[in-house]
């Protein structure tokens, strides 16, 4: 992939952005720290690193206690820590197609790193070593910063874009295969590591711990383990997505086998039709909230279909919050570096809070979308025990087909995931260009 052109034009893009919100703040420039590894409590390992997400907008070197030095007029410096050490690897190479956007200092140790910042006049600091950065005179409290920020990140430059796509292809290698194992009868286990080694990747490299779920594991939203029994599964739910240069794709599918009850491959059916028909909707400018209630809708009038309720319409199955019990997540969220990422939950670049739905409390966004953002679309419907068990004590007026649902309930849940681009007149659906 040709990226040298791309990221040059994210930088120019990144730099405008920031001299515009320095001023507004009255700064003459900002630091930014790639990161300290974290350790284990009492011990002496450490966690998978992770860069700073606003370091990793900028630079996608991985390692910690870098720094980047941003001011107005000139061009981004990375102060790059290398110590000269043989018990680890500390530093990955240079990338040729990103590292010319960069002034690079290479310091030995980490006070070399902060006796390089240029600092003279009014700095600000991002990044977990705040008291040190106090100490160094930087300004640690800048929230209407990051808040711009923030607000900035949500609309994605063609570089972020073409790093999205190339972690949905890989992310669609892994599915594949994945799927292929779980047809051949293989546990969450054997499941996982078929898409760990399609998509060529670590675990550690994925954006998220992987959600391999047969059978009523469906239903547990972030089910975490990958047990060695069963096998043979009838249902698979798969939610996993793969990282380029730290953006991360989030892709999930659910497939039956062939001995899966009847009744539950056709709510797959509907589910996958409800699923496209949101993506279709999606462009600048619409809501949010909206695309989430028409989804709600959608399962009411699915529950009915499907004899899970009676004696009720699918909008009452709504407002009656009976469409919750089988939905109980928000329709999707902003996606880039954080999986979860920055931006949705403010209506605007002071950062001030959407008042929260009071109907759909759990949405991670509750705006109009903005052209350049990428979402998720992941309706869902499951069997959950916790809230199935709440439904059944209040439900006296006997709406519920118990039999029904207690036949389905060790199918777990489907979702189905997508991440989408918001385009000014439609959108564009990464995820169906590699895995149809
Ligand atoms: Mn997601």
């Amino acid at each position: 992939m040709q990226l040298t052109n791309p990221f040059s034009a994210h930088i120019q893009t990144l730099q405008q952005r920031l001299e515009s919100a320095l001023q507004a703040q009255q700064l003459d420039g900002l630091v930014i720290s790639a990161g300290v590894p974290h350790v284990h409590f009492a011990d002496d390992h450490e966690a998978p690193f992770q860069a700073v997400p606003h370091f990793a907008h900028w630079c996608p070197q991985p390692d910690p206690y870098h720094f980047l030095v941003l001011q107005p007029g000139k061009k981004p410096q990375l102060v790059r820590w290398s110590p000269q050490d043989y018990w680890a690897e500390h530093i990955r190479p240079l990338d040729a197609y990103w590292c010319a956007a960069f002034d690079i200092v290479e310091v030995p140790e980490r006070r070399a790193s902060w006796q390089a910042l240029p600092i003279s006049g009014r700095w600000a600091y991002i990044g977990p070593e705040t008291s040190m950065a106090q100490e160094w005179g930087l300004q640690t409290d800048v929230p209407l910063l990051v808040s711009q920020m923030d607000w900035d990140r949500g609309i994605k430059t063609p570089y972020e874009i073409l790093c999205l796509e190339e972690a949905t292809r890989l992310g669609a290698l892994g599915h594949r295969a994945a799927k292929t194992a779980f047809d051949t009868g293989a546990s969450e286990f054997e499941i996982h590591l078929a898409y760990l080694q399609a998509a060529g990747v670590n675990e550690t490299e994925l954006p998220y711990g992987a959600i391999v779920a047969l059978n009523e594991k469906g239903a547990v939203l972030h089910y975490q383990h990958k047990r060695k029994e069963p096998r043979n599964g009838h249902v698979l739910l798969l939610d996993a997505g793969a990282t380029y240069q730290r953006y991360g794709s989030d892709i999930t599918r659910t497939h039956c086998a062939p001995a899966a009850p009847e009744e539950f491959k056709m709510i797959l059916q509907r589910m996958e039709e409800i699923q496209q028909r949101t993506c279709q909707k999606v462009r600048a400018g619409i809501s949010f909230v909206e695309l989430h209630h028409e989804t709600h809708m959608a399962i009411g009038a699915l529950l009915i279909e499907s004899q899970i309720l009676r004696g009720c319409s699918a909008e009452e199955a709504v407002t009656t919050g009976k469409t919750t019990t089988f939905l109980p997540h928000g329709l999707g969220h902003m996606l880039g570096i954080q999986t979860h990422d920055v931006g949705g939950l403010q209506r605007n670049a002071l950062g001030e809070p959407e008042k929260r739905s009071t109907q759909y409390p759990r949405l991670r966004t509750l705006r109009a979308l903005r052209e350049g953002e990428v979402v998720t679309i992941e309706p869902g419907f499951y069997f959950i025990p916790v809230l199935l068990d709440k439904a059944r004590k209040d439900d006296t007026a006997g709406q519920y087909n118990w039999p029904l649902i207690d036949k389905l309930r060790g199918c777990g849940g489907i979702r189905i995931e997508d991440n989408v681009q918001v385009k000014a007149e439609g959108h564009r659906n990464l995820t169906r260009e590699y895995l149809p």
